[in-house]
């Protein structure tokens, strides 16, 4: 019977970085876009490829692998009380247009390293170990943020909703799953939903897409909250016509319709009386597209955030009366004003913070708490069991494009970190 005890010193904490590294990069060439950008979008031929990577990282590392309806894919190391509700960690290897190459990345192939550094050091876990995968986190291919997670934690909405849902090519999102080698019999998806009690907790190791900690050289990020993220879909509908032939007075613009709500949504966010509120619109696209045709058509995205949640609701109700409002002064129709998701913050548990902390103390490496600002799923997770989020430095915090970079130190602190609070916590 193996005694299972943290490791003693945690000098026999060792983690391979060169393989690490290299697995990194190798991972990065499954894109369709050339290096050293990374796109990588649900479903397609390089996530499956992806995926397969990882899958087999994690037969490498012993894990016992399955995969759910959606593509959520765990890897398991029983501990000597496998009855026990287990400890999880995770992240998400899908990357939007053009972005980085360690998003998600560091918290998928470096809890896989955790696990294999525990395993060098002797240790045996007594709570099982689960490394997760989860299904695109990126909102890119069918609008939703953390489907995979979202669905993990009980989404009855999103599983209804994920029956009649096409990408932008009007491919249902059963079809395209099922072409991914998911989805398979039913299109039942809440086989996915985990019951209570799954995990008793989650960590996630991720980069910091902030430039505090590489400020401030701070190794590691404790994360105590998660921010609340919602998104907006709105559309405009005016007459469109010659571009010439039109006079203006005539004219019901729905381009200058979205523009100006574009600058309402900046105007609401910056006068919510917090810097923690945020607001953008990442999609604009005018229909016909055309430069001598009035715009007929607008459609806009908005990704509107803050750490305190009635404060980016009472942001979302001024930007639908600025709709409303635009639509009536401008003469075009608000063809549609849809909420797709306004979630919730997710605080971080005692029980995990004060895990990271001890690890961080042990491993003599500098901490600071904070609040991430990005979602991750990590959000989702907090609603099956207690979680934290351990965060490294990352170059001028840059994310979302390719000049996102961490270092293999700061990604082998993270991982040790990781694995030693896996550990504490797999032993409570
Ligand atoms: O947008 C986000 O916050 C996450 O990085 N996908
Ligand atoms: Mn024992
Ligand atoms: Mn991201
Ligand atoms: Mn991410």
């Amino acid at each position: 019977e193996p005694h299972s005890s943290v490791p003693s010193s945690t000098s026999s904490l060792s983690v391979d970085a060169q393989s690490l590294q290299k697995q990194i990069d190798e991972l990065s060439s499954f894109s369709d876009t050339p290096a050293p950008s990374v796109t990588r979008v649900l479903y397609t031929e390089k996530d499956v490829l992806a995926r397969r990577y990882v899958k087999n990282l994690m037969g490498l590392a012993g894990l016992s692998v399955r995969e759910d309806a959606v593509g959520n894919i765990f890897g398991r190391w029983d501990g000597h009380e496998p009855e026990l509700a287990a400890v999880a960690t995770g992240s998400h290897i899908d990357a939007i247009p053009y972005s980085g190459k360690y998003d998600g990345v560091v918290g998928v192939l470096g809890a896989i390293e955790a696990i294999n550094v525990l395993k060098r050091s002797g240790f045996k876990p007594r709570r099982s170990l689960e490394v997760i995968l989860f299904t695109s986190e990126e909102p890119t291919r069918y609008g939703i943020s953390c489907l995979g997670s979202r669905l993990l934690a009980g989404s009855e909405s999103l599983a209804k909703a994920l029956k009649t849902t096409t990408d932008s090519q009007n491919i249902s999102f059963l079809e395209t799953a099922k072409s991914a080698g998911y989805a398979k019999d039913e299109d039942d998806l809440s086989s996915v939903f985990l019951k209570k009690g799954t995990y008793s907790a989650f960590v996630e190791l991720h980069i910091e897409q902030g430039p505090i900690l590489e400020e401030e050289g701070i190794s590691i990020g404790i994360v105590t909250a998660i921010a609340a993220p919602a998104s907006l879909k709105v559309e405009f509908e005016g007459n469109g016509g010659h571009a010439g032939a039109v006079l203006m007075p005539n004219r019901n613009d729905a381009g200058l319709a979205a523009a100006e709500l574009a600058l309402a949504v900046e105007k609401h966010v910056l006068e919510s009386g917090s810097i923690d509120t945020v607001g953008t619109v990442g999609i604009l696209e005018l229909h016909p597209g055309a430069i001598n045709s009035i715009p007929s058509k607008s459609h806009l995205e908005i990704d509107t955030r803050d750490i305190d949640e009635n404060r980016r609701n009472q942001v979302i109700d001024k930007i639908h009366q600025s709709a409303i409002r635009i639509s009536k002064t401008r003469g075009v129709k608000l063809s549609e004003f849809h909420i797709v998701n306004q979630d919730p913050p997710a605080l971080s548990a005692e029980v995990v913070i004060k895990a990271m902390e001890t690890a961080t103390r042990e491993l003599n490496l500098t901490s600071k708490l904070m609040i991430s600002r990005a979602y991750h799923d990590s959000l989702f997770m907090a609603r099956l069991s207690s979680m934290g989020m351990i965060f490294i430095p990352c170059y001028k915090g840059y994310s979302h494009k390719p000049e996102e970079f961490a270092s293999i130190q700061d990604i082998s602190n993270g991982v040790k970190v990781l694995a030693l609070t896996l550990a504490k916590l797999s032993l409570q």
